[in-house]
């Protein structure tokens, strides 16, 4: 190759060849002798062309907005309690009991209610647009259950195994319940996007409990941003809860108003997963829409 092909064409003339080693560190600039930086704390960025020759310095400001970081997601797996926020609105808490159904009981629960259960497709709305919901539910209670602008009609009539369950888990939480919405994931594809159970129907601080049989899914949960975020959720705190196999896991406190939770998609290989979702349901005041919520967040897939 001819020496001139050899060269970097800067600027519309050939640059200086520089030496293969120069020994300094980082992006190597063709830099003339004749400007070198004066002195160490000016980054200084000069370009000579023959006689067109240009100088500026470069400075170091400090950035005016503080530089922020992205938390790093936190793992719960262990039986425990868990404050995993104060405030704004109070405590929130998770409570979590792996092992809650011992394996040979939950095998059968689960092969009884997956096949027992009137399972459905939902249509949800949103901003007038039908979709159908990527997973199958039910709903037991005395009330419908209105979210995503449609609504589940209740079973009144509880499967005998759902009354036991009930009970088992009003139980362990010392709270008791009046409604359960069941999800069933028939596989990886399937899943709830983010949300709050926060519609007014569930009352202020619900304590929602939620049991899991079958494959394990990652229940993950995201900080409400602060309102000067704007409802940018890069910065918020995030923690992920792999749900196993007769696993019981109880949201508290505030955890309605200051997270949101969802089971997102997998794309290896899941099996079918049922989710009970125990909660309380009350009539909503005459003239009050269904399925409003406290904050204006909504249900998703
Ligand atoms: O499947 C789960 O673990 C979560 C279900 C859920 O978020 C809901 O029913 O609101």
């Amino acid at each position: 190759m001819s020496d001139k092909r050899q060269r970097a064409r800067v600027q519309g003339s050939w640059a200086k060849q520089v030496p293969k080693h120069s020994g300094a560190a980082g992006p190597k600039v063709a830099v003339p002798n004749n400007h070198q930086p004066k002195d160490a704390n000016t980054a200084s960025g000069s370009w000579g062309f023959g006689s067109q020759q240009t100088s500026k310095n470069f400075e170091f400001h400090q950035p005016s907005k503080p530089i922020r970081e992205v938390p790093q997601e936190k793992v719960i797996e262990k039986t425990g309690d868990y404050e995993i926020s104060h405030g704004p609105s109070g405590v929130s808490r998770l409570r979590l009991l792996s092992g809650f159904l011992p394996p040979e009981e939950a095998d059968w629960m689960f092969s009884k209610l997956l096949a027992e259960l009137p399972w459905s497709q939902k249509t949800n709305y949103r901003q007038g647009e039908a979709y159908e919901e990527p997973r199958l539910t039910c709903w037991y209670g005395e009330l419908p259950y209105t979210y995503a602008h449609s609504t589940m009609a209740a079973n009144t009539q509880w499967h005998p195994l759902l009354l036991t369950l009930r009970l088992a888990v009003e139980q362990a939480s010392g709270c008791s319940f009046n409604s359960l919405l069941c999800n069933l994931y028939r596989d990886g594809h399937d899943s709830i996007g983010w949300h709050s159970d926060d519609e007014a129907s569930l009352g202020s601080k619900p304590v929602i409990a939620s049991l899991s049989l079958g494959d394990t899914r990652v229940f993950s949960l995201r900080k409400q941003p602060p309102p000067e975020d704007n409802g940018d959720y890069t910065y918020v705190e995030r923690i992920r809860v792999p749900l196993t196999h007769g696993t019981l896991l109880l949201m508290e406190g505030a955890t309605q108003d200051d997270w949101q939770h969802q089971v997102a998609k997998e794309y290896h290989d899941r099996g079918p997963r049922i989710n009970l979702t125990f909660r309380t349901i009350y009539p909503e005041p005459e003239g009050h829409r269904p399925g409003t919520k406290i904050r204006f967040t909504s249900k998703q897939p």
